[in-house]
């Protein structure tokens, strides 16, 4: 088999596995670097110190293994509920729909780890290293350069059929494939609906998020108590936030729910729960949930301020 010919089969075999959408990337370096620099530099990584020292390798994505040539891009689709703009929020405090289900390092890493066996398979004697969110890989920026969508102004890959409600899975590989051209069209045009609905104004330009303000990265990242302010900034939601997506016209139009079994939604922690969860309860109950990483501490926490700012309101 030719790298054409590679490439095909190796498509192929991710569709067969699940992936929504798949492509392929070279290595070569970051060409938004800088954007990263800056972005480090100013202080909108917040706590996210792990950034500050992946950044090398995230600006030359070679870097994170030698021998590696190509990166075979996966979109996985976890949509529950339908965008609509219009509609009356759910029960609160509110979870992003990413959470709804398994934790997605646990569903998607099963899934790359097959990928990557089918990868051996097509290319004997190759070898293969399987990332999802968790890696010095600049994700979305590979999945750019795969063909499979723009990066939009509220920063999400966007995929033109799909939506931005996926996730980024990503399998590194010393076989010579044959790259996809990147998608180089910003079908962003003039609309700036995620900029303006965003509820903490935590977009300071297009493309230019400060992660201090989001909500995902306070109810999720952030450890230690709020201070008031960051209470009052959380809202109604719980864990992390998808305002910035529910707006996007891409999703409204085109995102479509997920059927996938192993993304089908779970129970969250009722907030009256978690104050009788003891730590081994809740590790039991949640520790393969995207909520143990907050853990209990930070879920009491986030609990609190919605709580707080629905009495507030
Ligand atoms: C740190 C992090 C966060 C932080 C910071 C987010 C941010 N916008 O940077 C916080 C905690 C806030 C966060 C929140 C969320 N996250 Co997050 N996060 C990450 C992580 C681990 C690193 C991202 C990073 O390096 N940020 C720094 C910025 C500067 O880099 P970047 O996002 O890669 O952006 C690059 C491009 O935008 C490019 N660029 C800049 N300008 C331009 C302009 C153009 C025209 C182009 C083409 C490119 C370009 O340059 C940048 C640097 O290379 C990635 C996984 C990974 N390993 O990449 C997941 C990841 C980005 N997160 C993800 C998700 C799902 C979310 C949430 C939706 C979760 C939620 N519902 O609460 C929110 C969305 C918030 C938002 N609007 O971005 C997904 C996104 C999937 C997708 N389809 O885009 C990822 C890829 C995880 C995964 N494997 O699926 N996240
Ligand atoms: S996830 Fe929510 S808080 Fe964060 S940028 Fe998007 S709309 Fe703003
Ligand atoms: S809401 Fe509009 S500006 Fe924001 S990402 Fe979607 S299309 Fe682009």
């Amino acid at each position: 088999m030719n790298a054409v010919e590679r490439s095909d089969a190796v498509k192929r075999r991710a569709r067969a596995l699940g992936f929504d959408a798949v492509g392929i990337s070279s290595l070569e370096p970051n060409a938004h670097a800088d954007e990263l620099d800056h972005w480090l530099a100013a202080g909108y990584a917040g706590t996210m110190a792990y950034l500050h020292r992946q950044a090398a390798k995230r600006a030359a994505p070679a870097r994170i293994w030698p021998e590696a040539r190509a990166a075979v891009v996966t979109l996985t689709n976890y949509l529950h509920e339908a965008c609509d703009p219009e509609r009356t929020p759910g029960p609160v405090p509110r979870v992003a729909q990413y959470a709804w289900g398994t934790d997605y390092h646990v569903v998607l890493g099963g899934r790359l780890e097959r990928l990557a066996a089918a990868m051996r398979e097509v290319t004997p004697g190759s070898h293969t290293r399987g990332y999802v969110d968790a890696g010095p890989v600049p994700e979305r920026e590979l999945a750019q350069r795969a063909g499979l969508g723009w990066i939009g102004k509220n920063m999400m890959l966007i995929h033109p059929e799909i939506g931005s409600f996926t996730f980024i899975g990503i399998v590194l590989t010393d076989a010579a494939l044959a790259p996809d051209l990147p998608f180089e069209a910003d079908r962003c045009g003039t609309c700036r609906a995620c900029l303006d609905a965003c509820p903490t104004d935590a977009f300071v330009a297009p493309h230019l998020l400060d992660a201090r303000r989001c909500i995902s990265y306070l109810t999720i990242e952030l450890r230690g108590d709020f201070s008031a302010e960051q209470r009052t900034m959380v809202g109604d939601w719980l864990f992390g936030c998808d305002v910035c997506q529910d707006v996007c016209p891409w999703n409204v139009k085109f995102a479509r729910p997920t059927t996938a079994g192993d993304l089908a939604p779970r129970a969250a922690p009722a907030p009256s729960d978690l104050h009788a969860l003891d730590e081994a309860t809740f590790h039991q109950r949640y520790g393969d949930t995207p909520f143990q990483r907050p853990g209990l501490a930070g879920m009491r926490r986030n609990a609190a301020a919605a709580a707080a700012n629905r009495v507030g309101r």
